[in-house]
C-alpha cells in the first residue's frame, strides 16, 4: 500500500501548555495513523543532530536551548501522503501568520514557540525517523478498523 510515513514533534511548549492532548487529537482526527509515540526529555545531542540542517542559522542555539528547555513527545504517524497532510494541518511556521483550523493557527501565537514539528519531505521523515525511532520494533503495524471508511481503498491505496 502506498502509505507514507512521518516524524512530529510536540515542542516543549505543547508539554508546558498542556496541550499534548488536544494536539494529538487532531492528528487522530484527520485519519493520521499512530504508529509511534514516545515522551522523552531528549539530549542536547540528539535535538542538535535533528536540527543540523539549521546549525548555520542565527536562530539555531536559542532552538536547540528551547526544545532540551522541557520533555518532547515524538510521534511517527503514517498514513496517504502523510508528510504533506502533516504540515497543512500544522499550519506556517509563524504561528501568527498560520491559518485558522491548522494547530498553529488555532493554538499558537509565536515564531519560536510554535508547538509542533512535522518532517519537510521524505529524507527528512526518513532520518528523523531512524533519529527518534532507532529500536527495531519501535513503530508498530497495525490496520485501523475504519480503513475501508477513512479511504476509497481500491482507488487511493492501491
Ligand atoms: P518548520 O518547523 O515549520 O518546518 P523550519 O524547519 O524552517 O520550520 O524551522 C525549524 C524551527 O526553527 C521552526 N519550527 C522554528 O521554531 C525555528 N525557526 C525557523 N526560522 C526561525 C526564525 N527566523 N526565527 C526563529 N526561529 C525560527
Amino acid at each position: 500500500m502506498a502509505l507514507e510515513r512521518t516524524l512530529v514533534l510536540f515542542k516543549p511548549d505543547a508539554l508546558q501548555r498542556g496541550l499534548v492532548g488536544r494536539i494529538l487529537t487532531r492528528f487522530e482526527e484527520k485519519g493520521l495513523r499512530l504508529i509511534g509515540l514516545k515522551l522523552r526529555q531528549f539530549s542536547r545531542a540528539q535535538i542538535e543532530r535533528h536540527y543540523e540542517v539549521h546549525k548555520e542559522r542565527p536562530f539555531y542555539p536559542k532552538l536547540v536551548q528551547f526544545m532540551t528547555s522541557a520533555p518532547v513527545v515524538a510521534l511517527a504517524l503514517e498514513g496517504k501522503d502523510a508528510i504533506e497532510v502533516t504540515r497543512t494541518l500544522m499550519g506556517a511556521t509563524n504561528s501568527r501568520k498560520a491559518l485558522p483550523g491548522t494547530i498553529r493557527g488555532d493554538l499558537g501565537m509565536s515564531f519560536s514557540n510554535n508547538l509542533v514539528h512535522g518532517s519537510d519531505g521524505p529524507e527528512a521523515a526518513q532520518r528523523e525517523l531512524a533519529l527518534f525511532f532507532p529500536e527495531p520494533g519501535e513503530l508498530v503495524q497495525w490496520t485501523p478498523c475504519n480503513l475501508e471508511w477513512l479511504y476509497s481503498v481500491a482507488e487511493e491505496l492501491a
